[in-house]
């Protein structure tokens, strides 16, 4: 095993970055906590890595294999390689709809992917980190199929709750096992299963207990619930944990004694992060690409996914890499709280949410959601979606505030300068009020680089301020009768602020902050452009406002067309 890379303090900069976001199951629709619980923040990470000039890529998939998929599309009457072909273009449409700008975004069905799992289970097979085990599972003879633990439900042998699942009684929250349920059933289709005994490999996550205990205290980064959660685990003592099961949808298991069986999806899916870099480089024409990334130290991999995936990329995916040796382990792994809905949790079942394939159909531009959307982003604690902050969030700060700033410095200059100012120097409030903003936008900076979106975004909130302040106070207005050179002064150092503001705008909204910079005749956009001073400015045409003010009506219309969620069969039935 390579030496740890990860001493480094936080905040160091680094040349190569790899983004991951969690790879989302095609056995539904997504709704907004899950962009907001991933897709949402990796992208902003994403888009302010490569604005930082370092050398990013992102890269997602969807998560195609094992059970999620094969009980969907048992459930709906097609075949899981239907339902994941439609499933696979309605999560890739939604994320081009929200701008996730992945630089690919792959399925874990692919034959990069199968090849990918098949080399990665033989090296840690052959290193010696897989043994052979017997498992008595639930298979059901009517679907001929072995039951995942969540499909097997009966009465609780303890409190006696007739609903019990196999993996866990709801009432009394005991942890079961299918087969100490009392009159077990498929949940399916409500026959009793049987129990079979079925072989089984393992991966001896015991092995790489110690290396993983000394890995997870040296991470400096990592979010203190992610890392007490991760050392939770680690002192309960891992144990081996199946990596296989008896299914027919998945990757093959390519081992004597186990071809009939395919691999455990959670085994599959992180390899998928390997496997959608790979696809990422060869249809850029170079299939080598993804060694560095993967195999480079100095690469940082930030993953990016809901707290209930945590163990999965703290344990279980950083044991089968430190298993297989030679690559690279998460830098940071994000893990992100929950996002609820007007007061309970997100529901596809009960139609209790925000669904993301009704959103395009509401009229509003994506700009204006994501930016409600980066406002609830979980990153400390669970939030909410709710109507009222949406509309007060957009009218009182994107449009009262952020917008107004934008509109009112580029219609002034546009009526009163023809849209061009020139000022060799900034000298005294001007001056200053670049500074100070400058200054904002390095607080800014500072927090996208840590991964605090929302903060981040209270510091362009707070530039705008300012820069409403100063125009107010300065009364242009009057000046230009006045004292036009004075005028002139004012409204460049304003257009200068919008500029330092547009150009962090860009992560979070990357199509309107485009359109600004545009008008601004802004050369090249990088962060280094926040706080400069451009001698000579000229607008590219008549301002048009940034962002409108959300009307009731349009507020109403975003309610009930948003709010309902298209059943997932209705995909089949056209
Ligand atoms: N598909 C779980 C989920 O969608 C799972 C994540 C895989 S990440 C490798 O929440
Ligand atoms: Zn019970």
């Amino acid at each position: 095993m390579r030496a740890p890379h990860l001493t480094v303090a936080k905040n160091t900069r680094t040349e190569r970055v790899l983004v991951l976001c969690a790879l989302p199951y095609t056995n539904q629709v997504p709704h907004v906590g899950n962009l907001v619980g991933s897709h949402l923040p990796a992208d902003i990470f994403a888009r302010y890595c490569r604005l930082k000039g370092m050398e990013t890529l992102f890269v997602g998939a969807t998560d195609e294999n094992g059970t999620p998929t094969e009980v969907a599309a048992l459930e709906l009457g097609v075949s899981p390689k239907e339902l994941t072909d439609v499933l696979y273009r309605v999560h890739r449409d939604i994320y081009s709809w929200f701008e996730i700008s992945y630089d690919s975004f792959s399925r874990t069905s692919s034959p990069t992917h199968h090849k990918t799992t098949q080399e990665f289970f033989m090296e840690i097979y052959g290193k010696g980190y897989v043994t052979e085990g017997v498992l008595r599972l639930p298979y059901c003879e009517k679907d001929r199929l072995f039951l995942p633990d969540r499909y097997v439900e009966g009465t609780c042998p303890v409190c006696g709750y007739e609903l019990a699942r196999g993996d866990q009684c709801e009432k009394c929250s005991t942890l079961l096992d299918p087969i100490q349920l009392i009159n077990p059933r498929c949940k399916i289709d409500g026959s009793a299963p049987v129990f079979k005994d079925s072989k089984q490999l393992f991966l001896e996550l015991g092995k790489v207990q110690d290396r993983l205990k000394s890995w997870i205290d040296s991470r400096e980064v990592w979010r203190g619930h992610v890392t007490s959660l991760s050392l939770g685990w680690l002192k309960e003592g891992l144990k081996k944990r199946s990596i296989t099961r008896d299914l027919r949808w998945g990757v093959p298991v390519p081992l004597d004694g186990y071809r009939d069986k395919v691999f455990y999806v959670w085994f599959d899916a992180p390899i998928g992060y390997i496997s959608a870099t790979k696809e990422w480089g060869s249809a850029n024409g170079d299939p080598d690409a993804w060694k560095k990334f993967w195999t480079l130290p100095e690469t940082r991999i930030f993953n990016f996914l809901g707290k209930d995936n945590i163990p999965f990329h703290t344990i279980f995916w950083p044991g089968m890499l430190f298993a297989h040796g030679g690559l690279n382990l998460p830098y940071d792994v994000v893990g992100l709280q929950f996002c609820n809905y007007e007061g309970a949790k997100i529901s596809k079942s009960k139609n209790w949410g925000v669904f993301c394939e009704s959103i395009p159909k509401v009229g509003l531009d994506p700009d204006i959601w994501r930016y409600y959307l980066i406002s609830i982003i979980p990153e400390t604690r669970d939030t909410e979606f709710k109507w009222d902050d949406f509309k007060n969030k957009v009218n009182n700060e994107l449009v009262a505030n952020l917008g107004n700033f934008i509109h009112r410095t580029t219609t002034f200059a546009w009526n009163n300068f023809g849209g061009e100012v020139a000022v060799e120097r900034a000298a005294g409030e001007e001056e200053e009020l670049v500074g100070r903003v400058a200054r904002l936008g390095e607080d800014s900076l500072g927090l996208l680089g840590e991964v605090r979106f929302r903060e981040a975004m209270t510091k362009i909130l707070a530039m705008a301020d300012l820069g409403n302040e100063y125009f107010q106070g300065r009364q242009p207005w009057k000046l230009v009768k006045e004292e036009r050179e004075e005028c002139q002064r004012v409204i460049h150092a304003c257009l200068m602020a919008c500029e330092s503001i547009a150009i962090l705008l860009q992560p979070f909204l990357p199509a309107s902050s485009a359109r600004v910079l545009d008008l601004l005749g802004t050369p090249d956009r990088g962060f280094s452009g926040v706080g400069r001073h451009r001698a000579h400015v000229k607008l590219n045409g008549k301002p048009e406002v940034p962002f409108r003010k959300l009307e009731d009506s349009q507020l109403e219309t975003a309610k009930t067309l948003a709010t309902k969620s298209r059943p997932v069969k209705d995909y089949f039935n056209p």
